[in-house]
């Protein structure tokens, strides 16, 4: 618990001394003569002791105080080896600063789970669980090093606009909008800016990005708009020299969560570091592997969520948690993914469990190509003018990937729905809160 108003946990050095303290009622129990108040903040929970008889006018304040009020409170803190951490606080005075409303459409601290939607309608109320809470600990402590691995690879942090004129993944899923006269879309991610400072000599960048995505189906592992790591990188010789920075990535992330323990306690989660180098499977041989365990694909299609899940499970049984998919068909990767031969792309995925949490590519650098690319998947190069200029005057070989930051989570801590991964979620049926 923090000595809120310094943002500094207390410690034994404050035995017998007065301390201010705040945060929210998180329960109160009036035993007549004596009562106990648990006062929560983001650090936890302590206990205030209030005697009636020391003052009556004080008592009566504290046992009428709703749930989740808001109060700061001086008084003595006191070592009390009966208490949970150790120490209890004897009031003094009480500043109440917000009393909440009653009754609270969700509880706090109940047994009983509150179905999923309650929790979403009042999530700023489900954001006062601990165990909600450790989720985005956990989030901040894995951006937290993303951004320290990057960085000690000459990464370049970049923000890149979010209201473009044309689609960024070449899809259909794309949010419109009315920019004063003109149509303009949400980015589907930072694809085309971050190719385009290739050509400028920042030949290494990243961006913690938005994708804003109108896909129609609404799943446990879709968000309409998400989060990501966006990496981008020149003069590279192959793809291999992108899937070794997003391998090592993972197991900065990774390993940086398995040193989250006061969270993973929360959430009665083990993290187990993988190993790097990822194991690297070719598109042919998944096909190969699954269509003998009866996958209804062919060759060309891509995988369906049932194949990534059988996948996972074969893999699994080797202890493999992570694996490339490398050497897709060109057919079945975005138009700027470099070709490799007339069918093969230098496109890959990285998946964890089942799942696919990255993807990436060598891109195509040459302009005509570009552009014959673009016409064979049917995107009309006009529309794509102000990227292809990026291309026109020297452009370096180069790749990266994208990678999605609640997808990444939703594996780390084996959460089912992806919405638990976010803040506020946005689907098909939600836009608010
Ligand atoms: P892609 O479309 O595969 O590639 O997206 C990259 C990663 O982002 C995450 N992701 C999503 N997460 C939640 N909800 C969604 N609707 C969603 N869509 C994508 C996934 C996915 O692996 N421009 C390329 C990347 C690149 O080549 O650099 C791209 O966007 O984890």
């Amino acid at each position: 618990m923090y000595r809120s108003h310094y943002s500094k946990e207390i410690t034994k050095t404050e035995y017998n001394s007065k301390v201010i303290v705040a945060g929210w009622v998180e329960d109160t129990r009036n035993l007549g003569s004596i009562a106990f108040l648990i006062l929560r903040d983001k650090k936890g929970t302590l206990q205030l002791t209030i005697l009636k008889k020391k003052i009556p006018e004080l008592f009566e304040k504290f046992i009428s105080l709703p749930r989740e009020s808001v109060i700061s409170v001086k008084g003595l803190c006191k070592e009390n080896g009966k208490v949970r951490n150790g120490y209890e606080i004897l009031p003094d005075s009480v500043d109440i600063l917000s009393i909440s409303e009653t009754p609270l459409p969700l509880g706090v601290v109940d047994k009983v789970e509150a179905d999923f939607d309650t929790r979403l309608d009042n999530r700023i109320i489900d954001l006062r669980k601990p165990e909600t809470q450790a989720i985005f600990k956990i989030r901040n402590a894995v951006l937290a090093v993303a951004h320290e691995y990057l960085r000690s690879q000459s990464f370049l942090e970049i923000h890149t606009p979010k209201i473009i004129a044309s689609s960024s993944e070449g899809g259909t899923d794309v949010f419109k909008l009315q920019y004063f006269e003109k149509e303009a879309f949400l980015a589907q991610s930072p694809q085309l800016y971050k190719q385009g400072l290739m050509a400028t000599g920042l030949d290494r960048v990243y961006e913690i990005a938005w994708y804003f995505r109108a896909e129609e189906h609404n799943t446990r592992r879709h968000l309409n708009e998400s989060t990501a790591i966006d990496v981008e990188m020149a003069f590279i010789k192959d793809e291999e020299d992108v899937m070794r920075i997003l391998e090592n990535l993972v197991h900065a992330m990774w390993k940086r969560a398995s040193e989250c323990t006061e969270e993973l306690d929360i959430l009665k989660k083990t993290v187990t570091i993988p190993k790097i180098p990822f194991p690297r499977l070719t598109y042919d041989y998944v096909v190969n592997k699954i269509q003998q365990r009866q996958s209804p694909i062919q060759w060309g299609m891509d995988f369906s969520t049932e194949d990534e899940r059988l996948l996972g499970d074969i893999m699994k049984k080797e202890g493999i948690d992570f694996y490339f998919i490398t050497k897709y068909p060109l057919e079945s990767k975005p138009f700027y993914t470099m070709p490799s031969g007339d069918k093969y792309s230098r496109g890959f995925d990285l998946e964890c469990k089942g799942v696919e949490i990255s993807s990436g590519s060598q891109r195509i650098h040459d302009v005509t190509l570009l552009k014959e690319r673009l016409k064979a998947c049917n995107l009309n190069p006009q529309d794509f003018y102000a990227y292809l200029n990026a291309f026109r005057y020297g452009m370096p070989p180069h790749g990266g990937f994208g990678f999605g930051i609640e997808r990444f989570l939703m594996e780390l801590l084996e959460i089912s729905n992806i919405r638990e991964c976010i803040l506020f979620p946005r689907d098909r049926s939600r836009l608010t809160p």
